[in-house]
């Protein structure tokens, strides 16, 4: 056996204390021999610096039992690089998963812009996206309640284009300066450390309770978009207003939205609980497994598209982030798609160290006045100074336009480029082919009418007084269902705020959107009475209604992308088992097996099925829906299994199609099921797959006592 240097060394020089028999360590084996065991054309290890390495499992040890001499300068560069190896957590978004692919425009909006992503047809544009939670840290799980974070690089012809949107059309807050108290509140509290990744607390609510102008969001983040099923599922907003600027300067104001091919989906509240335990990584497994398969996940960007006259007409303030603009006033139109094909080589290289920056626009691109915006300008390149290190990350790959970039920026931390020649400054007359600004190709700010709205002062608009009318609004255009679940998400989360003012003061709000909201949370909180109203600067107003806010009605009734959990044990009949995936697949759902073991189970024709997820380890969660194919001996044996009766239960109670097979039934009857329209026999796939494309909304009232 070859010994590692240090070995060698000791042994040329023998000591009192025996050293010459190899460590467990050492024995297995070093260097070449390493190289020869795994096979395969690998690379000779080295160090930072390119010296080759010959043992990387010892260090330099003065004998073999004696202390590590700090000569050993391959030792202390592996441990350096590793001491180093975390940078600072963004401050929001910490969470998040990104793929590449493509953005392709359908439609040319020339007539409103002379951005060429926005013009040039058929062009397919590189993109980096990535979707994120808001306020737990980088470590948190996937499936809180909590706002998604939706943010696209378009890597054009004509520089970076940045659209750092979320899956809500609004904001909490109307101006940047409440940013970070917002972010204070909602993140972790400052004493305890807790909780993580969650709103449900008394500093959160508070904040509410004082904020009238973070009603309308609120709304939206006590509905199920809050909890969606897939990141492939949920829809993208720029929010605010930009502009798009044509070649005559004139100005159009345009809404950005991403709309999934798959339609919107979301969980149910308690199955979004449970897949915190089932599965942290939830929705990043689901991304990468989908792209891995070649199923890639597309989105429909369409804008909306509106004047300043269109503005002035509206009753409401398009500058507020808080409000939205109804598709019934202004339609979407769709120009273009994004698919995402390909995920990252290396998360940290890429998901971590992306850096985005709504300030980030093409020529043609512009922004609006609104103070939300205009303070995120500001922020997003100041923050990556210090999370990325300095003023070079733009050179890092991801972040790194595709297109010809030149300027007299020069030196800072991490350097990567090496400009030549003596010119590093314009104007000059010394070199012939240093970089000039250019008046024609040149990005042209959008000439604004001077204000006339009055004097300059630290103000809030009065067209962007009124907080609640939009509130109201979204909450009564949802279904009956979403309502329930909407009322039941505010008598959840005010059920962890312990300050009994606050629960008061915001069941107060609640009044202003929906009196009869405001009651079913005081019900839902025991409240023997319903708290006052506060006094509103503007009395709210009804609005048009807009189904089109609405998920369950919206939500497409289709098997595409969604993936379906059959269970399985020894002597399951293999033919059924065959038929039922393949009918399942070609409806366009994967099929994953799971069973009692991992090895899989031994089908009645005695060939084996490996198993795709054990029992105990993949819950009914984790599916869209769920079938079984047992034989009555199994089945029975497992009606006195914990995990196999809260696969059927929680599939129950998550309003999911079950095809229980005939041998199940001792675990449906355990799982305490009564069977309707949504539990059959797997063997009638047709009435499987329909009821599998939806949610059994009406079994709700019989699982669970909504507010
Ligand atoms: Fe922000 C990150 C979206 C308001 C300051 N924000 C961040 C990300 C998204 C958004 C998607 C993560 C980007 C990524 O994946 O790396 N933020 C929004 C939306 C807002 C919004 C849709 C309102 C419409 N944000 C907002 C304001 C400020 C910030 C008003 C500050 C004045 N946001 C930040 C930040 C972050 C960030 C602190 C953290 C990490 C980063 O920027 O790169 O600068």
């Amino acid at each position: 056996m070859a010994k590692s240097p240090a070995i060698r060394k000791t042994a040329d020089k023998p000591r009192s204390t025996p050293s010459t028999t190899p460590s467990p360590d050492t024995q297995r084996g070093n260097g070449d021999e390493l190289q020869q065991q795994a096979g395969g054309d690998h690379p000779v290890m080295t160090t930072q610096l390119g010296i080759p390495i010959a043992d990387n499992q010892n260090s330099l040890r003065d004998t073999p039992r004696g202390p590590t001499l700090l000569e050993d300068f391959i030792l202390r560069e592996k441990i350096t690089h590793f001491d180093h190896e975390r940078i600072p957590e963004r401050i929001v978004h910490a969470r998040g998963t990104a793929a590449h692919g493509y953005f392709e425009l359908t439609e040319s909006l020339a007539e409103f812009t002379t951005a060429r992503v926005l013009t040039e047809v058929g062009v397919q544009t590189p993109v980096f996206t990535r979707f994120s939670t808001v306020a737990g840290g980088a470590g948190s799980v996937d499936t809180p309640r909590d706002v998604r974070g939706f943010a696209v690089k378009l890597y054009t012809q004509e520089g970076n284009w940045d659209i750092v949107g979320n899956n809500i059309p609004v904001f909490f807050i109307q101006d940047a300066m409440k940013f970070p108290d917002l972010v204070h509140a909602v993140k972790m509290e400052p004493d305890r450390g807790y909780p993580q990744a969650g709103s449900a607390h008394d500093t959160f609510w508070d904040f509410v309770s004082l904020m009238p102008e973070t009603l309308h969001m609120v709304m939206w983040a006590m509905s199920d978009r809050t909890i969606p099923r897939s990141l492939r599922m949920i829809e993208g907003f720029g929010v605010h207003s930009f502009r798009l600027v044509n070649a005559e300067g004139k100005s159009t104001f345009v809404k950005f939205h991403w709309r999934p091919k798959l339609g919107i989906q979301s969980t149910v509240w308690d199955e979004a609980v449970k897949l915190q335990a089932a599965d942290n990584d939830y929705h990043r497994r689901d991304l990468f497994e989908a792209i891995e398969a070649g199923n890639y996940p597309e989105w429909d960007f369409a804008v909306q598209l509106f004047t300043e006259e269109d503005a002035a007409k509206f009753p409401f303030d398009h500058l507020d982030a808080t409000k939205l603009i109804p598709e019934e006033l202004v339609p979407l139109r769709t120009i273009g798609r994004m698919v995402l094909n390909r995920w990252p080589d290396n998360f940290f290289a890429e998901t971590e160290q992306v850096a985005y920056c709504p300030a980030n626009v093409p020529p043609g691109v512009d922004f609006s006045n609104d103070p939300l915006l205009q303070g995120r300008l500001f922020s997003y390149l100041d923050t990556q100074l210090s999370r990325l290190g300095g003023p070079n990350f733009a050179q890092i790959p991801v972040n790194a336009p595709k297109c010809p970039f030149h300027n007299m920026q020069r030196d800072g931390h991490m350097q990567m480029q090496v400009p030549k020649g003596r010119v590093n400054y314009e104007p000059s007359s010394l070199q012939g082919d240093t970089p000039r600004a250019s008046l024609a190709q040149g990005f042209k700010h959008f000439a604004e009418r001077p204000a006339d709205d009055g004097a300059k002062g630290r103000v809030r608009a009065e067209s962007f007084a009124d907080h609640y009318s939009q509130a109201r609004m979204f909450f009564r255009s949802q279904s009956e269902v979403e309502q329930a679940h909407m009322a039941s998400a505010i008598v959840f989360e005010l059920s962890k705020v312990a300050t009994v003012h606050v629960r008061e003061a915001v069941v107060g709000h609640l009044q202003h959107v929906d009196a009869a909201l405001a009651q079913r949370v005081a019900d839902g909180l025991g409240m023997d009475a319903l708290p006052p109203a506060p006094a509103a600067a503007v009395q709210p107003q009804d609005m048009p209604l807009s189904p089109a806010l609405r998920i369950i009605d919206r939500m497409k009734p289709t098997l595409e992308g969604r993936c379906v959990g059959l269970l399985v044990d020894d002597g399951s009949n293999a033919k059924s088992v065959a038929t039922f995936k393949k009918a399942v697949e070609k409806a366009g759902a994967t099929v994953k097996i799971v069973a009692p073991k991992v090895g899989g189970a031994k089908m009645d024709d005695g060939s084996r099925l490996p198993a795709d997820g054990q029992l105990a380890g993949t819950p009914s969660t984790v599916f869209d829906a769920v079938a079984s194919i047992l034989s009555t001996e199994m089945g029975n044996k497992l009606s006195r299994e914990a995990a196999a009766v809260d696969w059927f239960r929680d599939a129950f109670g998550h309003l999911k199609a079950i095809g229980a097979c005939p041998g199940s039934q001792a675990i449906v009857q355990a799982a305490g099921i009564e069977p309707d329209a949504g539990v059959m026999d797997p063997k009638d796939s047709k009435a499987f797959i329909a009821a599998a494309q939806t949610r059994q909304w009406d079994r709700e009232p019989k699982v669970r006592t909504l507010a």
